[in-house]
């Protein structure tokens, strides 16, 4: 591995993310907006928003967006060689659109809360508290579609929240939270003074750890926020039994090098 590498990996293991790394060229950031644009126009917004969810088994551009050589050259040099692609998500917020508007049944059948004039943001959440795996990390990536700054809603993280272990998590009380089930850290367990900005240009990512205690704020600009997310496994990991965790992995793929476990049922490249 070579020196930057490694001091990425050491920052990445004591801080549990980094931010901004560069991955898209200039064409291929055009290319990938025109065609998320496409499908803008196919689904409407609405959707778009936050329900375009493993679309990279639909779109090849979108799959070629998760083995992007820049990206998983990162990624290797944090899970190591043979790498999953676990799930895949655009989370889009548009100016101005109202919670009501991202209602989305998750996995429990469950509705989320409606009607209110709070605009959608993501509540302080933990990836992992989501995910029924063990074995190995999730690492989550955030690839900028759109430039993504404080006032658009950027990512917003607690450094070194990763090595605390699982905090508790409790169905969020303020409306418009983006998330699938509607989980939240309660504020008072999370170190608020203490958050950080992601800011990304376009075409940039950051990566996280799947422990690091992360938010974002509504979008109060007229600026789209349009990010795609990936999670990543190493090969190692396996998905549990967990009914608190109720998570079901049927879009996985072998993003890199090589799966010797078969923990997953889908992970043919
Ligand atoms: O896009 C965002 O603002 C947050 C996304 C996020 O936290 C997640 O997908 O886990």
């Amino acid at each position: 591995m070579t020196t930057s590498m490694t001091k990425l990996q050491e920052s990445y293991n004591q801080q549990g993310f980094l931010s901004p790394l560069s991955v898209l060229s200039d064409t291929e950031l055009r290319e990938a907006r025109e065609a998320f644009s496409k499908l803008e126009d196919e689904f409407g917004k609405e959707y778009t928003q936050y329900s375009l969810h493993n679309v990279h088994l639909q779109y090849s551009w979108v799959m070629g967006l998760t083995k992007h050589p820049r990206l998983l050259q990162v990624i290797q040099a944090i899970l190591g060689p043979d790498v999953i692609l676990l799930d895949s998500r655009f989370i889009c917020k548009y100016p101005a659109l109202k919670p009501a508007n991202v209602q989305e049944v998750n996995e429990e059948n469950q509705v989320k809360p409606e009607g209110t004039d709070s605009l959608p943001y993501v509540a302080w959440h933990q990836d992992m508290r989501y995910w029924g795996i063990a074995g190995g990390p999730v690492l989550s990536v955030w690839l900028a579609l759109d430039d993504s700054q404080k006032e658009n809603g950027a990512l917003q993280v607690i450094p070194g929240s990763h090595c605390s272990g699982m905090l508790p998590h409790r169905q969020a009380t303020r409306l418009g939270n983006m998330l699938s089930v509607n989980q939240e850290i309660p504020e008072e367990l999370v170190q608020v003074d203490e958050a950080m900005f992601c800011p990304l240009k376009a075409g940039q990512m950051s990566i996280q750890d799947g422990l690091l205690v992360h938010a974002s704020d509504p979008n109060t600009s007229q600026k789209r926020r349009c990010g795609f997310v990936i999670r990543y496994v190493p090969t190692c990991a396996y998905p549990i039994q967990d009914p608190d965790r109720p998570r079901k992995f049927h879009a996985t793929r072998l993003a890199c090098g090589e799966d010797k476990f078969n923990h997953f049922s889908n992970t043919k490249a």
